[in-house]
């Protein structure tokens, strides 16, 4: 092989390399079963259409494939197709930490999620997964979320299939280099439900009331104080049965105003995301 061969061999090796640095990376968090009771105490809206399992997170597996990363979450019943533009009733929010800084980032979160997260996790992307189209949910985020819409992140692909949705999210997007990497960020996964017909000030969420209805959760407040987060993944992430109460006294710890429309009196739940172990 001639020195002039060698070097463009050698080029190509580095430049592989520095792309796809941290390619094949995967991590994995598990979730325990049962907990899809937000604080403990919330119900499923009581339309059939709420199948039971649907918003029990059982995973999340974050893999880096080269330019881009995969998000799967899975869930104990098959997603749905029946009225939703892509699917019926899951919205997945997944917060990101890159810098494990404390105030470094949003503490607040998208706007009717109702929690907010500790200042210690401060986030600096969130990758939204609604089943709504890109113009509807762009046209959302433009009138209730605008303060936060340059880090609030779509993926570029989702496919929803059997009992998960696999979300595929751009580096470029989320503003990251090819030394990021996945292992050294926090993880905040929140299970909602979509609604197509959400409150003035909720991006797409359904609400939980005090009495489930038809198309509402039950076990929370009618005033807008509760977290409208039904299951989320806490602690180390491994699914131990200890994070079913870490999560109830988590999303427990809220005081709610009575009126839906005024956010002013309440005090919203402080949550905490998960890292993995190094
Ligand atoms: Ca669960
Ligand atoms: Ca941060
Ligand atoms: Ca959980």
């Amino acid at each position: 092989m001639g020195n002039k061969k060698v070097f463009i061999t050698l080029i190509l090796i580095v430049f592989s390399f520095s792309s796809f640095l941290f390619a094949g990376e995967k991590i994995e968090f598990k979730d325990p079963k049962g907990d899809d009771k937000g604080p403990g105490v919330y119900t499923y809206p009581t339309n059939p259409i709420y199948v039971a399992g649907s918003f029990d997170i059982t995973s999340a597996t974050i893999e880096d494939k080269g330019d881009k990363i995969e998000f799967v979450v899975k869930f104990a019943a098959p997603v749905s197709f029946n009225w939703g533009d892509y699917w019926d009733v899951h919205q997945v929010q997944i917060y990101l930490d890159f810098d494990k800084v404390k105030d470094s980032g949003h503490t607040e979160t998208i706007p009717g999620t109702q929690v907010l997260v500790d200042p210690e996790n401060a986030w600096e992307k969130v990758i939204f997964i609604d089943p709504h189209t890109v113009p509807k949910i762009n046209g959302e985020i433009d009138l209730k979320a605008a303060h936060l819409k340059e880090d609030i992140v779509l993926p570029s692909k989702i496919k929803p299939i059997g009992k998960s949705l696999k979300a595929t999210v751009q580096k470029a997007d989320l503003g990251i280099g090819d030394d990021a990497d996945i292992n050294d960020w926090g993880y905040g996964v929140l299970m909602l439900s979509a609604t197509g017909f959400p409150g003035n000030w909720c991006v797409l969420m359904r609400r939980v009331n005090e009495y489930q209805g038809d198309h509402r959760f039950g076990g929370g407040a009618d005033g807008a104080g509760d977290p409208n987060v039904a299951d989320m993944i806490v602690d180390n992430g491994d699914g131990s049965e200890d994070e079913i109460q870490i999560q109830y006294d988590m999303l427990s710890n809220y005081e709610s105003g009575m009126d839906p429309e005024e956010t002013e009196d309440d005090k919203l739940a402080v949550i905490k995301l998960v890292y993995p172990k190094q």
